[in-house]
């Protein structure tokens, strides 16, 4: 059993990072630099988008982060992280939603993009109001995304929402902010953000 985990600690790879601390599994962390680290060919082998994170386990790649978080969930079913295969349509649906449209659409306003009515039927997010909208009608009032049971969509599209909320696109409204401190508080996600924290000052961009 090997699993490799290549990362910055300021990255998407914080999302990883808690994932793998909610899995409970051992794992080996490679820091990479941006710039020549994540250029290298040897880095091109393991992800030829030249990005962190990846992971490899047992010999098996695996990057994208939403990716990443639903084969994790997978590959280690004793964490839970994963519902029952009966009650997927959300948990997946969600998580293709905050992976592909999310993304799309921060990333474009962040960058200013402006999208035209007419250029917004063929755009994937509609509108960036829009699928806000929808991305915070996943944020429930008590327990997680899925009900009463904590999950990988917490991690992966809760993060989204919590890194939103900290470049202030995203309103940290009183639902929005307890949601973020119960799933922010468990002690997965808080040994993750200090692992990635105390590696800041040697592997993060100004180092
Ligand atoms: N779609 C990818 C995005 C990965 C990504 O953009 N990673 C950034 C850091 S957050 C990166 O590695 N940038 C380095 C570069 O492009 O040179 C995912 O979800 O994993």
């Amino acid at each position: 059993m090997s699993l490799v985990f290549y990362t910055n600690p300021m990255s998407r790879g914080r999302i990883i990072r808690w994932m793998l601390e909610e899995t409970g599994a051992p794992y080996e962390t490679r820091f990479l630099r941006y710039g020549d680290e994540m250029n290298s060919a040897a880095y091109a082998a393991v992800n030829p988008m030249q990005k962190v994170p990846a992971i490899v386990h047992n010999g098996q790649v695996v990057t994208e982060c939403g990716a990443i978080c639903l084969y994790l969930a997978d590959a280690f079913p004793e964490a839970g992280l994963a519902p029952p295969l009966a009650g997927r349509a959300g948990y997946y649906r969600w998580m293709m939603f905050a992976a592909g449209p999310w993304e799309q659409a921060n990333v474009n306003a962040a960058l200013g993009v402006q999208v035209t009515p007419e250029q917004s039927r063929m755009v994937g997010y509609g509108t960036f109001e829009r699928a806000l909208d929808v991305l915070l009608s996943l944020v429930p009032e008590t327990g997680y995304m899925l009900g009463g049971k904590f999950s990988a969509l917490d991690v992966y599209a809760g993060s989204h929402i919590g890194w939103a909320t900290q470049f202030g696109s995203i309103p940290a409204t009183p639902r929005i902010a307890a949601y973020l401190d119960r799933i922010q508080s468990r002690p997965a996600a808080r040994r993750a953000a200090e692992l990635d924290d105390a590696a800041i000052p040697e592997y993060g961009p100004a180092a």
